[in-house]
């Protein structure tokens, strides 16, 4: 059967909606919540909207983002939800624990096109696009409802985060067709630019520069680290680490570009980007998280420098792989 039907089918016979994404979210998963919401309130239904840290500050100027929940504003409220729906997001964990356990007690959809999608709702539809946004701008218009100036650039702002601005490798026809009628809806094309590119505080100018002059090249990877020493000392927030990783891909000659941050309690979250083919999906995987082929992470618990060796070491070895393979 149809999956959108499926879906459709779900939509009509109830009311109230519970709908979320992964937490960190970006403007894929917060577009993609409020492009639904508002679509569904349109045929008459209830939505509740949650993820776990609310909405970051560039994300603010779409419509309806004051109504996200986070963690600790979600009352009983929640529990009259008949129907969870789960959007951008490739594993329940990614909801948090409290997320986690609530939908685990709903019936829930998946929306999603990450490829490592573990499929945890009762309907999954799973789509290897570019961005959710356009599956969700799919199913609204499957229902026969409008996409409007809001839901436009709320999708619009999907599409921008998850492809870079057009830049990466999942740009294709089909996702310039729908940019394109999203504009024609009435996509704010130029403030989503404005909002997600040009809102940078100060302190992420002068962190991004200290992190950058302690970069490194070899082999084809370019790499960084980020301490919280380096974060207090620009006085920089954890939110201003967002966005490194990709200067470090801009390097010429590099495949694969790493970020390592060091968190409290011995944790790395390693962020990988890459280009010219490595798949990093499956260097996340390896140390326990995942992503895309050119965008990918994972968290992996240790010192600085002995994850910093493990993840190069792989990497290393998969661009000698590819090398040989091509
Ligand atoms: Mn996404």
């Amino acid at each position: 059967m149809n999956r959108l039907k499926e879906i459709e089918d779900v939509i009509s016979h109830h009311d109230k909606f519970l709908i979320a994404s992964h937490r960190s979210p970006e403007a894929d998963a917060i577009g993609s919540q409020l492009g639904l919401s508002r679509a569904l309130r349109q045929r008459g239904k209830e939505t509740i909207l949650y993820n776990r840290d609310g909405v970051p500050r560039n994300l603010d100027f779409l419509k309806g983002s004051g109504s996200i929940l986070e963690a600790d504003e979600l009352t009983d409220k929640v529990t009259e939800a008949e129907v969870g729906i789960v959007v951008d997001c490739s594993d329940l964990d990614r909801l948090g624990d409290k997320g986690k356990g609530i939908f685990r007690k709903l019936p829930t959809i998946n929306i999603d096109h990450h490829q490592d999608n573990t499929r945890f709702g009762y309907i999954n539809y799973v789509r290897p696009v570019a961005a959710t946004t356009e599956i969700i701008a799919d199913l609204i218009e499957y229902m026969g409802l409008e996409i409007d100036e809001p839901i436009a650039t709320a999708l619009y702002s999907g599409i921008i985060a998850d492809t870079s601005s057009f830049q990466n490798e999942n740009v294709n026809s089909d996702l310039l067709h729908r940019a394109a009628k999203l504009m024609e809806s009435g996509a704010d094309a130029r403030s989503v630019i404005i909002n997600l590119y040009e809102r940078e505080p100060f302190s992420k100018l002068k962190l991004l520069g200290e992190v950058l002059s302690g970069a490194k090249f070899q082999d084809e990877i370019v790499w960084a680290e980020i301490t919280p020493q380096v974060i207090e000392e620009a006085d920089a927030t954890q939110e201003d680490t967002e966005g490194i990783v990709g200067k470090l891909r801009a390097t010429e000659g590099a495949k694969v570009a790493c970020l390592f941050k060091e968190l409290p309690g011995d944790t790395i979250k390693v962020s990988l980007r890459a280009k010219n083919g490595v798949d990093v999906s499956k260097v996340a995987g390896e140390f326990g998280g995942g992503g895309h082929k050119v965008a990918a992470g994972c968290m992996v618990d240790g010192k600085l420098e002995d994850v910093e060796e493990k993840v190069l070491a792989d990497i290393k070895q998969r661009i000698k792989d590819d090398r040989r393979h091509s």
